[in-house]
């Protein structure tokens, strides 16, 4: 066993953490041959229920869980640490105002960022989950200089395995043969899967679904809204299946990227396709298993344009709510 990797989870006692905590230990999420310290953050109030959590860490034996540390200060949390998945922060609640929301998590989120700065690695990299997710990474990547920009994630991969699985449903496709289908933008009710540019069974996805009908409003109703569909059905919002998106996101990060394939995460943008540069904005994604790269060269028609300026207007909003705060 050569490999050793130190990860910080944050907000690890709440529900997606559970879904999660046990799935990295297992080898999931860096392997099968890789030795998994995990370092995990919680407010003080939740350390209670977090030293349950560790408990059933302990009893289930995994062979690649080297140590676990338990802590409410994220310096401590994030002392040399090779990744951190900023899973916790502050739920917006009825009647809470979107820019209350932003203010509130971005407090988390510059404080988290110094933590960053000041203890992580600087190859350190950062996959943030906790919403809205593309402005906390924004947010804190503005706070940790000494790692680069390049190293801040937002999470889309939960929208687009819910695309794909849609399609694979619409089409009666195997959920393999849907590829190339990326999520553009905000992790919100704005963001656009690119129907366009997707495939089904090596054929344009446009020539295989030919109701357009359903694909310009159920298909991106349902993915928008498919959030709020499993909270009304189960009371609580996705766990399970965003932590499943976390594990596939890290993954297609350091495994290179199968030929003929791509997958969403939002990055800092380097201005491509006319975002305005430093939004952390979902683009579809290559990696060779260290770095990354944006997919050049795809074409909008109209109703791309329309959607894509949409999420960046909404990004661009949110960054101004902010602003102040940097
Ligand atoms: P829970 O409320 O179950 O757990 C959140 C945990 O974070 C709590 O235990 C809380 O004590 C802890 N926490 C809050 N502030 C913290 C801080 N400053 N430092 C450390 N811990 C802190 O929420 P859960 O269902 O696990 O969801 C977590 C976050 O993921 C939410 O913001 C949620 O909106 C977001 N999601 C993001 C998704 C995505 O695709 N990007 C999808 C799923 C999910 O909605």
């Amino acid at each position: 066993m050569s490999k050793s990797i130190k990860v910080a989870v944050t907000g690890a006692a709440g529900q997606i953490g559970y879904a999660l905590l046990f799935r990295i230990a297992a080898g999931e999420m860096f392997g099968k041959d890789t030795e998994v310290h995990l370092h995990l953050l919680e407010l003080e109030a939740a350390l209670p229920a977090l030293s349950g959590v560790v408990m059933e860490l302990q009893d289930c034996a995994f062979p690649l869980l080297k140590s676990v540390v338990v802590t409410s200060d994220a310096n401590v949390a994030f002392k040399d640490i090779d990744w951190a998945l900023l899973v916790g922060s502050f739920p917006r609640k009825a009647g809470m105002e979107r820019a209350e929301l932003l203010k509130i998590n971005g407090k988390i989120f510059i404080a988290q960022g110094k933590a960053l700065d000041a203890n992580a690695k600087p190859t350190c990299k950062v996959l943030v989950v906790g919403n809205p997710c593309n402005t906390n990474a924004f947010i804190a990547k503005a706070q940790a200089k000494r790692i680069p920009a390049k190293n801040f994630f937002a999470m889309t991969m939960l929208d687009q395995n819910r695309a794909v699985t849609q399609v694979a449903i619409k089409a009666g496709a195997a959920i393999e043969d849907v590829k190339k289908l990326a999520i553009w933008g905000n992790h919100s009710a704005t963001m656009y899967p690119d129907y366009f540019n997707a495939e089904v069974g090596g054929r344009p996805l446009t020539q295989v679904i030919k109701d357009e009908a359903w694909l310009q409003k159920d298909f991106l109703e349902v993915i928008q809204q498919r959030g709020a569909a499993i909270i009304k059905a189960r009371g609580l919002s996705s766990a399970a299946s965003a932590a499943n998106a976390a594990i596939d996101t890290v993954k297609n990060l350091i495994v290179p990227t199968k030929p003929g394939q791509w997958f969403s995460v939002a990055v800092c943008s380097d201005g491509s396709y006319g975002i305005e540069k430093g939004l952390m904005f979902s683009y579809p994604i290559v990696s060779d298993g260290q770095d990354w790269k944006i997919i050049s060269g795809l074409t909008h028609g109209a109703f791309s344009q329309e959607k894509i300026a949409l999420t960046q207007k909404e990004l661009l909003s949110e960054r101004d709510a902010v602003k102040e705060l940097l």
